[in-house]
């Protein structure tokens, strides 16, 4: 089985993981890791002088739990190129969940900018990730409908849901074979998976 890491900043998701990693210190994701008997370790990047140096720390943890596949769950920095290179390239394999049909809605308060926009359809993408910030190969989406009485916090929680069966989807796809990156950045289906 595919050993897979999850980096968070706020409440995170579930998974098959081996490790749990947090920039911020006493989240509810690293205290719901703890009780599913998950390692955890924060990795504060107030504490650190440079990206370098928080990505390497982080990098380092990875290689300590032998990680083969990590996903980014509602974390929020921004990885350097370095890291990208080395963690998206075709050894391991790195994941992002945003919460919007991407391209539409890039960066912060996707949800917010998709009901200011005032869509009909929303939802989330898992792709792999490239350095530019969220711009990777698209592996699954998920729609959801947007209601006229929606509020950023009642779509949030559908688009959340709707998270919780694409991450694991994704993940699926990706630590069996079936999708892998290829070499020109787009996604390559293995042949009789395409779905
Ligand atoms: N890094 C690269 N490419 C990607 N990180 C994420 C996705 C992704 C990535 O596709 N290279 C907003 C981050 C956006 C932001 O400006 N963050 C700040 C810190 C803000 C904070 O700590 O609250 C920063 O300086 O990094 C994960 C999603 C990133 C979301």
């Amino acid at each position: 089985r595919t050993r897979v890491a999850v980096l968070i900043s706020g409440t995170g998701v579930s998974a098959e993981i081996v490790v749990v990693i947090s920039n911020r210190p006493g989240v509810q994701g690293l205290k719901r890791a703890s009780l599913a008997g998950i390692q955890t370790r924060v990795v504060d990047h107030k504490l650190y002088g440079s990206r370098a140096e928080f990505d390497g720390t982080i990098d380092r943890v990875l290689e300590e739990f032998g990680v083969e596949l990590v996903c980014l769950a509602g974390f929020m920095r921004i990885l350097t190129g370095t890291f990208v290179k080395k963690w998206n390239g075709m050894m391991w394999w790195l994941l992002n969940i945003h919460p919007s049909l991407l391209p539409s809605f890039k960066g912060v308060n996707a949800q917010k900018q998709a009901l200011q926009a005032g869509v009909r359809v929303a939802g989330c993408t898992v792709h792999f990730v490239a350095e530019e910030v969220d711009a990777g190969a698209i592996v699954v989406q998920e729609a959801v409908p947007v209601l006229g009485s929606d509020t950023e916090e009642s779509l949030s929680d559908r688009i959340r849901e709707a998270e919780h069966r694409a991450f694991p989807a994704a993940l699926e796809l990706v630590a069996s074979g079936a999708v892998r990156l290829g070499e020109d950045g787009h996604i390559m289906w293995k042949s009789s998976s395409q779905s």
